[in-house]
């Protein structure tokens, strides 16, 4: 196996939008969304710095098909800022939906961060927002804090997971992904596209092994 990897002071574990409506029975599920949880628990008691991200839209928000008369969940619409994947609604402000899943250890997480929350623009990304020019600020909380690697987990892998690890390279961080801690949507094969999208941009993409043996 792969050496071992022992979290320094200087890496921080990411942990991507682990919500209800991300898990089955949810608004937006991600097939065994929900099986993510006791592993990513085990994970994080491995880091000394836990930071966590919520998606979190407005209601009416333009990512979502029934904002737009007509228009089915998944379809693509040319918006702004380019091609945007038509979503159901999830993550609305303040629902039980948006909340965090009730088996996730939250409680030694530094910093959740919130994005989605501009009416007109969705975001993937921790980073930037999906005109890939608005900045949620996490750059700059990362590195006045000295934090070096950023380690990611959580849903959905060729989403939210992928655009924030190649944004963290895009940053000058080291990203990398632990693979069985994620699951995807896995729209039109967008997990594949995902991983080589990543592999290219320098993520390492690593199994919890590596961290937990
Ligand atoms: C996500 C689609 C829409 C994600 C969030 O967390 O991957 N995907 N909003
Ligand atoms: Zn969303």
């Amino acid at each position: 196996m792969a050496d071992l990897i022992v979290p320094k002071q200087s890496d921080v574990l990411l942990l991507i939008d682990i919500q209800n409506d991300f898990c089955p029975g949810g608004g937006l599920a991600v097939p065994q969304g929900d099986a993510v949880v006791p592993l990513i628990n085990r994970l994080a008691a491995r880091f000394a710095h836990v930071i966590l991200t919520q998606d979190w839209h407005p209601a009416g928000h333009r990512s979502f098909a029934s904002s737009h008369g007509g228009r089915a969940p998944f379809e693509t619409l040319e918006m702004a800022y380019g091609a945007q994947t038509l979503w159901p609604d999830h993550c609305v402000q303040g629902t039980p939906g948006a909340d965090f899943h009730k088996d996730l250890d939250t409680a030694r997480g530094e910093l959740i961060v919130r994005k989605g929350f501009r009416p007109e623009i969705d975001s993937y990304s921790a980073f930037f927002e999906n005109d890939r020019t608005t900045p949620t600020g996490l750059t700059g909380y990362l590195r006045t804090r000295g934090f070096e690697r950023v380690f990611l987990a959580g849903l959905a892998a060729d989403f939210c997971v992928h655009f924030s690890a190649v944004d963290a390279v895009r940053e000058g961080f080291g990203a990398l992904v632990i693979e069985d801690a994620c699951r995807a949507i896995d729209l039109d094969n967008s997990l594949k596209a995902a991983k080589s999208a990543m592999a290219g941009a320098g993520v390492e993409l690593i199994d919890s092994a590596r961290i937990l043996a």
